[in-house]
């Protein structure tokens, strides 16, 4: 039998305007995968953020809302308590909107533990605005407002998101992933199911971090910037699950 190579329901038919080598555009497909593997597009509500995701409204074929910048999880909040058990929520956001502007959403929306799905882009930098310093921008890497590197004593240090929500009693299940070859790409995909199966199961706040790449704004190849993310991004945000309460719950019995 042929395999036909095809897009996921879930994932519109129309173009993505990411630049070439950008990693938005493969977990767009995961999630979508993921979407359509569950059985749950009918059900599914994406809450789009300000960022260079934020025509992520156009992309995927789910009902899908646009927050304000950083707010996507006080948006999600509120669609999924109209609704807690007819509406998955997931909201898709960069490091500049979760961790910056969007920091207290996060972290508050982490506390309650909501029965959301967080996609959390960490590209090391603002990339649609330019190329700014993001919190989570690492030292010495040059930005836009960093043209030296990144100065931890004058921009402090880069904020590790899942380490620092692991330490909340709210959050269900964190784990960080990343895209950079076929292997961490199946890795992320199976985190990025459970975030969403979580939901469905009742279990709550599910955050996936995915290190992607900004080739633009880090000036570099496409191939490049997949190395960097090995060179450079996992020896300071190590992959892993640093989460999972279910599971720990399950071992302990
Ligand atoms: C209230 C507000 N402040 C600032 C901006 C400008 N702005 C738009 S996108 C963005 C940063 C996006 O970076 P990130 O969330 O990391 O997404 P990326 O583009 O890297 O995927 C900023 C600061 C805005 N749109 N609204
Ligand atoms: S500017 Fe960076 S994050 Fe934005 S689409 Fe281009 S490569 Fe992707
Ligand atoms: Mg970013």
């Amino acid at each position: 039998m042929a395999v036909v190579f095809q897009k996921p329901h879930a994932l519109a038919d129309v173009p993505l305007h990411y630049c070439p080598g950008c990693t938005h555009g493969i977990v767009h497909r995961l999630v979508a995968e993921v979407i359509d593997e569950l059985g749950i597009e009918g059900r599914t509500i994406g809450i789009a953020p300000v960022g260079c995701s934020v025509m992520a409204y156009n992309y995927f074929n789910c009902d899908m809302i646009e927050a304000a910048h950083g707010r996507a999880p006080a948006v999600a909040t509120g669609v999924k308590r109209a609704n807690p058990e007819e509406h998955i929520v997931f909201t898709y956001q960069g490091d500049g909107d979760l961790a910056s502007i969007g920091m207290a959403e996060t972290v508050h929306a982490a506390a309650r533990n909501e029965n959301i799905t967080i996609i959390f882009i960490n590209n090391a930098i603002y990339g649609m605005t330019g190329g700014q310093m993001a919190p989570t921008s690492l030292p010495g890497q040059v930005t836009q407002t960093s043209p030296y590197g990144r100065d931890p004593k004058a921009c402090g240090y880069p904020i590790r998101v899942c380490e620092m929500l692991s330490e909340l009693e709210g959050p269900e299940y964190l784990a960080r992933v990343t895209v950079n070859n076929v292997k961490n790409v199946n890795n992320a995909k199976k985190a990025i199911k459970k975030a969403f199966q979580n939901q469905i199961d009742g279990k709550g706040f599910s955050l996936v971090e995915v290190l992607s790449t900004c080739p633009t704004n880090w000036g570099m190849t496409p191939q490049k910037a997949l190395e960097w993310i090995d060179e450079k991004m996992i020896p300071y945000y190590p992959l892993g699950v640093y989460k999972d309460r279910s599971a720990k719950e399950e071992n302990a019995q």
